[in-house]
């Protein structure tokens, strides 16, 4: 078959479709310029690559009502390449069988809060809209997003529209319920009445949403125009896997099923998954990320591919964390994941899951460490992973190369770790107290903090591997 191909220079866009499909297999095939039936807000990777999925097979499948409003909350960059592509990007879907790409359809108008708050809450106020999704990283949960939605929410209020199922997708624990307190209190600053509307006619699931979605790279990129034909500014990579369980709790209870029949599952209580995912997959990510960034690992194929990582991982997971689990198949979930972090097409890098550690180790170490505490499970690989946070905030490698801490946090972390640079004791006793982090029981728990400074010592006197290695040595002593 010959296959015309645009002109050098060409960028994915709606005219092409018909083109493209006959050289990739996904490719929309269904009207995009209807109105929009979901709000997202937070147009990052993640939701490109995972609930925009979703909605897409949904619209292929000819259930028009999931279009959505992409929402930048800042950032004007993205927001504008997928203006200029029609909203169209493309999804390399990596596993061991191979590589496909599709393009998703699923975006069918952007917007930057920054730049036209207006229009956002036009958007949640559009008859058309019955979904608003978050994906707004851990510190976007303050009173701006809060204001934000509560515009929006009153305009519908006043226009005597319906509530909507608002759904949290980041990373926090009881997402849902969070937002929900965020949105009634922001709400009650503009009218008792709309406090009491949201309470009652909006749907807060929690959520707990699984896909692991590098930020694009130039590499990437390339790969897309090879693939594509045409440049896709915004194109990404991802693992076949995906997982997403929500809360029967839906401001229009027949989504329940709609959503089931494309692979989500809807349960009635997310907690067991939720912690589940953020104690074994995000807490070994932020683990590995800090001791990649220390020890010169770039990604983190390169960390668990090291057998002494890999050992260190998967006992944290299986010794430390996973005992304490109701999520009943996490041996399972845990095998999964060793598999799915040494997937050779992500090349995911540390430096990126790094970002915001100080808004991210909160939901990912302490309560395994007060519960491994209570349950007298040993916590050492916890302390392990805590002080490699400790080295890594003092913003430079082993080899003495500085990099960006990219952290609300940044400053204050770096300031303390350079004061007592080299003094494990003390800079446990600095970084290891602060409560933002930490919370308020391990700050003063002294065995804990001991553990900590042996490992920080360890890892300043023998490095990260040997650090890693001696340990190792040790269990298989014992
Ligand atoms: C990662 C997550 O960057 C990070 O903090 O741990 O983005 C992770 O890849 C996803 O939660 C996977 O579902």
């Amino acid at each position: 078959m010959t296959i015309n191909l645009p002109e050098t220079g060409a960028r994915l866009k709606q005219a092409i479709l018909p083109t493209l499909a006959a050289r990739i297999v996904g490719v929309p095939s269904y009207a995009r310029t209807g109105a929009p039936g979901v709000v997202h807000l937070g147009l990052g990777a993640f939701h490109r690559a995972h609930q925009a999925l979703v909605f897409d097979t949904l619209l292929q499948r000819g259930d028009g009502r999931w279009g959505v409003f992409g929402v930048a909350m800042r950032s004007t960059t993205l927001a504008d390449s997928l203006q200029a592509q029609d909203g169209l990007y493309a999804v390399q879907v990596a596993s061991s069988d191979g590589s496909q790409w599709q393009v998703s359809g699923a975006l069918w108008q952007t917007a930057v809060a920054a730049r036209e708050p207006a229009r956002v809450t036009q958007a949640i106020a559009a008859p058309s809209t019955r979904w608003l999704t978050l994906t707004v990283t851990e510190k976007g949960y303050g009173l701006e997003l809060g204001h934000l939605i509560a515009q929006g929410l009153a305009a519908r209020h006043a226009a005597g529209l319906p509530g909507l199922t608002i759904a949290s997708c980041d990373n926090l624990v009881g997402n849902g319920r969070q937002l929900q307190s965020l949105c009634v209190a922001a709400a009650r600053q503009l009218s008792p009445a709309l406090a009491h509307w949201v309470a009652g006619h909006c749907a807060f699931p929690n959520s707990m949403v699984d896909r692991i979605v590098p930020a694009a790279t130039p590499q990437r990129l390339a790969a897309a125009r090879e693939a594509l034909g045409v440049a896709d500014d915004a194109a990404l990579g991802t693992e076949a896997f995906w997982e997403w369980v929500i809360e029967r709790r839906f401001a229009d209870a027949s989504d329940a099923a709609v959503l089931a029949s494309t692979g989500v599952t809807v349960v009635d209580d997310v907690a067991p998954f939720e912690d589940a995912k953020l104690r074994l997959l995000n807490g070994s990510h932020t683990a590995m990320a800090c001791m990649g960034a220390v020890a010169g690992w770039p990604v983190i194929g390169d960390c668990i591919t090291q057998p002494a990582v890999r050992s260190f991982i998967h006992g944290l997971m299986t010794q430390e964390v996973g005992p304490q689990l109701d999520r009943p198949d996490w041996p399972a979930y845990r095998d999964a994941l060793l598999a799915r972090f040494a997937n050779p097409a992500l090349q995911h890098s540390v430096h990126q899951i790094a970002t915001d550690s100080s808004q991210k180790i909160p939901q990912r170490w302490p309560p395994s460490v007060l519960g491994a505490l209570r349950a007298g499970l040993p916590v050492d690989r916890l302390a392990f992973a805590a002080a490699a946070w400790m080295r890594y905030v003092r913003g430079s490698d082993e080899r003495g190369q500085a990099y960006a801490m990219n952290d609300p946090m940044a400053g204050e972390l770096q300031a303390l770790a350079l004061a007592h640079a080299g003094d494990a004791a003390a800079s446990v006793q600095a970084l290891g107290r602060l409560t933002a982090i930490w919370g308020e029981i391990l700050p003063k728990d002294e065995r804990w903090l001991a553990l900590a400074t042996r490992s920080l010592d360890d890892i300043q006197r023998l490095g990260v591997l040997g650090a890693l290695e001696q340990f190792q040595a040790g269990l298989d002593g014992k």
